[in-house]
């Protein structure tokens, strides 16, 4: 079927008396068809993503659009007078819970945009990250029965399921092939979990809550379960292509660990050449270093894998005895290089019963990367600095991207014509062309306003309809999406608008630009904190919205299930992007990146990717406050009092809002724990762990300067233009030359 007979399919295609799931579905397959004729399997060497998440998003219009029949299927469902967009009724598949299975699609995308051969392998979740629905301010979750419209997507091979075995249990891990199109046509595999009831449960569910025994032994299950069946199915394939020689497995192989949950895959990779193919443990040890290289995501302590040996002994003995092993090895080595004894305490990968994911990925990677400049500087000269002693050549940067295509093409129709017409349509395909852009007129100024001003009344009609909330299009947009943690600082913007809301009622603040504020953010189930943050600003969107002496200049909205598609929409319409994390917590960030090739300005700290993003559009092109990573350091030597910060009136009557009956939590106490945490401490923390009234100061003085300046529009969309035409960096197609490059070497 060549694309003429698509269309021609597409046009036969009967709609009468259908429901749009029906001609979802239909319309899915047909694509699916076009798409997957040229598909065929590559013979040199590949690279595997293991990633227990793949935040996807919806693969219609994507999938559309990389197939180059998004226009024409568009043109021929208008002839049938159905209007494309009522697609966005089927939800999207949310497997993953922020950044990181984010960026796994982002990278899919990227690798077949560019024909590199990589492909992913991962877990079908039967439920992906929950249904966020506000009621009375709080978050209520709600399951997301994502295949309940169907899989038109997957196809499933049971032809090459495959068994895995506990000690306890087996289970078929069943393969689900997604083809990602582009150049190439490459292949996420996601396993599904199959056998019994007890071995369904193993795929039921993205991140089950871990905070009990049974929940944590879920998880290790699930770790196991997908790493064990890539690992398998990639020796075996290797055995019917190549033999046993396994010396020529890297020649071929390499496999990306996402994060520490998939490293489990390296001790099934030693146990099967060492059990199943016969091969001496140092060998395979060596085989295994060759083949697997790490990606760490964060450096918050909390979020670190270790297992406890009972666990793994329990359910996985053989691969307990190899981790073990493995650590045994490691030590000699350590030796070797002569380490001293804290600095292989440091490094250890089993040490008083417990297992580090971090050390063993360390130990056996050939390469180790950060995702942002910085946070490789973290990883040098922090978390890995006595494994970068000995290794010096194992660390790299590799800052991380999104696509360009999903994160600009498909969601931003206008900007995007307008990027055609003023700088030609090669950047569609080489994003570098977007330097052109820099090149802008006073013409091109006023038509990206226009671009601008279009979004802006989509996102807020979007927003009247899906949260209630009318906000007119003459307001500047601000808006902080991503996940709720108190190291993103939801709750220091929170309060820099009730300082400000205090001060437009007051009359001391004159001059603001009317402006709304838009969170999305989902909270862990169980991250009580988190939730409390929500609620708060549920409290102060309710009572700045209803405040008829504010309402013309100050609006908050909260929206209900912030997901990929709801992103599509907030990242176009919006004109500054929030993201204040405190310094040095931030991995990278990959929003901050879609709200600049989007054209909205950066108002945020030194973190992450931010440092890169002002580096390319310029300090002056954005707006940068707050701690350093080195004064923060300093300041923590010194000790952090941050009840100092409570003799500044409009701090004070901002934090104290919490415990002074400002706002109500319901009577859950809630609020009042989340004073504590800023003032006396809360588990393990310092008061005030996250630097919030630290840097809130700043912050307000900094919001205040972004609306007076956002009073000369010109110079305004200026600024986010030089962003847009300096964003080119910060598109995944960068990110993946650099992995094949240094890393995969495809
Ligand atoms: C996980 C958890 C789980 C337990 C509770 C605390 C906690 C805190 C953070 C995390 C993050 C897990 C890894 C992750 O998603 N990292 C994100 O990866 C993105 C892609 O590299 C990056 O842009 C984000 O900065 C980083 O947070």
């Amino acid at each position: 079927m060549d694309k003429i007979k698509f269309i021609e399919k597409l046009k036969e295609l009967d709609t009468n008396g259908k429901t749009t799931l029906d001609l979802y579905n239909e319309i899915s397959l047909l694509a699916m068809k076009y798409g997957m004729q040229s598909a065929k399997p590559f013979n040199g060497k590949n690279a595997y993503y293991l990633s227990m998440e793949f935040l996807i998003g919806r693969s219609f219009y994507n999938n559309l659009l990389e197939l180059g029949v998004l226009e024409e299927t568009k043109c021929v469902l208008a002839e049938k007078g159905i209007d494309i967009n009522v697609f966005e009724e089927i939800e999207d598949a949310a497997l993953g819970n922020g950044g990181l299975g984010r960026l796994a699609a982002c990278f899919l995308d990227s690798a077949a945009g560019l024909g590199l051969p990589l492909h992913g392998y991962g877990i079908r979740y039967k439920y992906g990250l929950f249904k966020q629905a506000i009621e009375n301010g709080f978050q209520v979750e709600l399951p997301d029965d994502w295949q309940r419209f169907g899989d038109p997507w997957s196809i499933r091979r049971d032809d090459e399921k495959r068994l895995i075995e506990f000690a306890d249990m087996k289970v078929y891990a069943v393969p689900y092939d997604m083809p990602v199109f582009g150049k190439k046509i490459n292949r996420l595999r996601l396993f599904q979990a199959e056998g019994s009831a007890e071995a369904e449960k193993i795929s039921e569910y993205l991140y089950p809550a871990d905070d009990t025994e049974d929940g944590k032994i879920l998880r290790l299950r699930q770790e196991y379960f997908f790493s064990a069946a890539a690992v398998g199915e990639l020796l075996e394939g290797f055995v019917g292509q190549h033999g046993k020689d396994f010396v020529k497995f890297p020649e071929f192989n390499v496999i990306q660990l996402n994060d520490t949950h998939p490293v489990i895959a390296i001790a099934e990779f030693i146990r099967l050449l060492t059990k199943k193919y016969g091969m001496d443990f140092a060998d395979a040890l060596i085989l295994a270093k060759q083949t697997f290289a790490y990606t760490n995501h964060t450096i918050l302590p909390e979020a670190l894998e270790c297992w406890n040996d009972d666990y793994v002994k329990k359910i996985l003995p053989e691969i307990a005895d190899i981790m073990i092993k493995i650590g045994e090895y490691a030590v000699h080595e350590f030796k070797e290089l002569g380490c001293r004894k804290e600095q292989i305490t440091d490094m250890a990968i089993y040490s008083e019963g417990r297992f580090y994911m971090a050390n063993l990925a360390v130990y056996i990677a050939k390469t180790v990367n950060g995702v942002a400049a910085l946070h490789t500087e973290i990883l040098k000269n922090k978390l890995f600095s006595t494994a970068h002693k000995f290794y010096p050549h194992k660390l790299q940067n590799k800052t991380n991207g999104i696509t360009h295509r999903r994160w600009l093409e498909l969601c931003n129709k206008e900007l995007s014509e307008l990027l055609d017409k003023t700088i030609g349509r090669g950047w569609r395909v080489d994003i570098t062309c977007l330097e052109r852009f820099n090149d802008f007129t006073e013409e091109t100024i006023d038509e990206f306003i226009q671009v601008k001003q279009t979004k802006k009344e989509q996102l807020l009609k979007y927003i009247a309809k899906a949260e209630g909330v009318k906000i007119s299009a003459d307001f500047l947009v601000f808006a902080q999406v991503k996940r709720l943690h108190e190291y993103k600082r939801q709750l220091m913007t929170a309060f820099a608008i009730l300082e400000i809301y205090y001060a437009i009622k007051s009359g001391e603040l004159r001059d603001f630009t009317p402006s709304v504020f838009i969170f999305g953010a989902k909270s862990a189930p169980a991250y009580k904190r988190a939730k409390a943050i929500i609620k708060f600003i549920n409290e102060i969107a309710a009572k700045v919205n209803s405040d008829s002496q504010t309402n013309g200049k100050l609006k908050v909205v909260f929206v209900q299930n912030y997901n990929v598609s709801y992103a599509e929409k907030i990242v176009a319409g919006t004109d500054v992007s929030l993201q204040v994390s405190t310094a040095g917590l931030e991995a990278s960030g990959t929003g901050n990146m879609k709200f600049m090739m989007n054209g909205a300005v950066t108002c945020g700290t030194m973190d992450g990717a931010n440092i890169e993003i002002v580096e390319k559009a310029g300090k002056e092109n954005n707006y940068i406050f707050g701690a350093t990573v080195e004064e923060l350091a300093k300041l923590k030597e010194e000790g952090y009092n941050p009840s100092s910060f409570l003799s500044n009136a409009n701090h004070k009557k901002a934090v104290e809002s919490l415990i002074d009956g400002t706002f109500s939590d319901g009577g859950s106490g809630e609020f009042k724990e989340l004073y504590d945490s800023l003032t006396a401490g809360a588990s393990w923390h310092e008061p005030d762990n996250y630097f919030v009234l630290y840097d809130l100061e700043c912050y307000v003085n900094t919001l205040i300067k972004v609306c007076r300046d956002y009073s000369d529009k010109k110079l305004f969309a200026q600024k986010q233009l030089i962003n847009i035409a300096n964003s080119a960096y910060f598109s995944s197609d960068r990110t993946i030359k650099e992995y094949a490059k240094d890393i995969w070497k495809i």
